[in-house]
């Protein structure tokens, strides 16, 4: 899967994406992650790329020239163009489902506003969605556009190491994970819990589950009313 993003700040992209399991699904060839600069695209004899906004107010507004010709050039050749997002707090805020549906696209553009927004126009030209990681707001979509590419890439197949990694975890079947414990067995005193020692996999199956209940109903009782709701009707 391919991200092409559109930034002011493209280094950011460079630095981050490096690393760790998406850094390693980079080199494996399954991710790749393209960081684009806007400013390379801006014909203005000083490489502006923001201007002033009409109507009057405070803040920089990014303009469309730039923008505009850096998308047309990175999709001259598609004959099926992919799909553009804009991160911004006006969109639909990501979750685990939105992220397993985006994950099935071949190749996405993620375009990062800086400033007060972009141009108005941008969006009617070229934006197929706009998408939020969140109600707060930021300084700009980089930090939002990794936050999409990191969740989405860990669906793609391959990216983890086993289909069990995220099968059973925190948001997939709408439970938060069960608590997780390494060696030793006790840490000053603190002793890992007798079951998990057992050699025992039902029950250990079991007290898993528990734990998974008991803990969204304590932490989410906003997620364990929808888990509560579609498991009732199994019963
Ligand atoms: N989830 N930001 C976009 C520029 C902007 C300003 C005004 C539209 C209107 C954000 C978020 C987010 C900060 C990215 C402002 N765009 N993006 N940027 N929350 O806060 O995605």
């Amino acid at each position: 899967m391919k991200f092409d993003v559109l930034t002011l700040f493209p280094e950011l992209f460079n630095i981050v994406m490096r690393e760790s399991i998406i850094g390693r699904a980079q080199e494996n060839g399954i991710i790749k992650v393209n960081a684009i600069n806007i400013r390379d695209y801006s014909k203005d004899k000083h490489k502006k790329v923001d201007d002033y906004p009409f109507g009057g107010g405070t803040g920089m507004v990014m303009t469309c020239q730039p923008v505009i010709d850096a998308y047309n050039d990175i999709t001259k050749d598609m004959t099926v163009k992919p799909k553009v997002i804009y991160m911004s707090p006006q969109g639909r805020v990501l979750n685990q489902k939105i992220a397993k549906e985006l994950s099935t696209e071949e190749h996405l553009i993620l375009l990062c506003g800086h400033y007060e927004g972009i141009d108005e126009r941008i969006i009617e030209e070229i934006v197929d969605e706009e998408i939020s990681i969140g109600d707060y707001v930021l300084t700009g979509g980089e930090l939002p556009a990794m936050v999409l590419i990191d969740c989405v890439s860990r669906l793609v197949q391959g990216v983890l190491a086993s289909e069990n990694s995220y099968s059973e975890e925190s948001h997939f079947n709408g439970l938060l994970e069960y608590p997780q414990y390494t060696r030793p067995a006790d840490y000053n005193g603190k002793k890992v819990p007798d079951i998990l020692l057992s050699g025992h996999h039902a029950n250990i199956e079991k007290w898993r589950t528990q734990q998974s209940i008991e803990r969204t109903k304590q932490k989410r009782p906003d997620m364990y009313e929808v888990y509560e709701r579609t498991h009732k009707k199994n019963l």
